[in-house]
């Protein structure tokens, strides 16, 4: 009963996430789907990203959070168009949420839409919400088991960004062994090195987004 019920959640899922999919292709949007534990790094992230995309393509973003608007305050104040879903609780953001947050939005005029997803790495990477691909990021606190223990979102993106990389000297994380196991599960993953701290690999990360964003 309970494996049918979460079989038709998904369904249904996926048929409004096909719908906004088609939306975001006809209004010319590319959409990243951007994932990861709480505190990894993710609005810090998109706060270095921003800054270095906004003069190049219009940019909106969508800040999934259980309670609170504090993610989207920050990157407001970026003059950055975003919208807040807090989904009370929940632990991931749905197509149906976006669909709703995208009425908000003008999409015709928006080349890059970034969807920061409800820190958790394991039922945001469960849900499609049309994007064009899934980012996580997986912080070096965080240790370099992660890719194993949690597979399903590792396999589902398409890119992971390592942050925190200012922080190996002070942890016990394997660089070498993270790539290994992320490339096992998923050998055409696109791996970044990143310090939000220290701007490591940040512009070689926005170029690639920004490449992606062309397309
Ligand atoms: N040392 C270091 N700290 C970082 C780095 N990136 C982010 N932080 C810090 O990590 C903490 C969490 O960062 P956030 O960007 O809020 O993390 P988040 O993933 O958006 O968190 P949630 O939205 O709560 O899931 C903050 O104190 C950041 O300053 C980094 O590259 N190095
Ligand atoms: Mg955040």
């Amino acid at each position: 009963m309970e494996v049918k019920l979460m079989r038709n959640i998904l369904d249904s899922n996926d048929e409004i996430a096909a719908f906004n999919r088609e939306t975001f292709a006809a209004c010319g949007v590319v959409v990243m789907n951007l994932m990861g534990s709480p505190g990894s790094g993710k609005t810090t992230l998109l706060e270095k990203t921003l800054a270095r995309l906004v003069d190049k393509i219009k940019i909106a973003v969508i800040e999934g959070d259980l309670f609170t608007a504090k993610d989207a305050e920050r990157i407001e104040r970026l003059g950055v168009d975003v919208i807040q879903i807090n989904t009370a609780g929940g632990c991931h953001l749905d197509a149906a949420m976006i669909q709703k947050a995208c009425t908000s939005l003008d999409l015709d005029v928006i080349s890059l839409l970034i969807v920061e997803n409800v820190g958790n790495l394991v039922c945001p990477a469960e849900f499609d919400i049309g994007e064009n691909f899934k980012a996580v990021v997986l912080s070096i606190t965080e240790g370099d088991d992660k890719p194993l223990k949690y597979p399903l979102i590792f396999k589902e993106s398409e890119v992971v960004l390592l942050n925190k990389v200012d922080l190996l000297p002070f942890t016990n994380f394997n660089l070498q062994s993270a790539r290994e196991d992320l490339t096992t599960l998923h050998p055409t993953i696109k791996i970044f090195e990143t310090s939000c701290t220290k701007g490591t690999g940040l512009d070689d990360w926005a170029a690639w987004l920004l490449g992606k964003a062309a397309h």
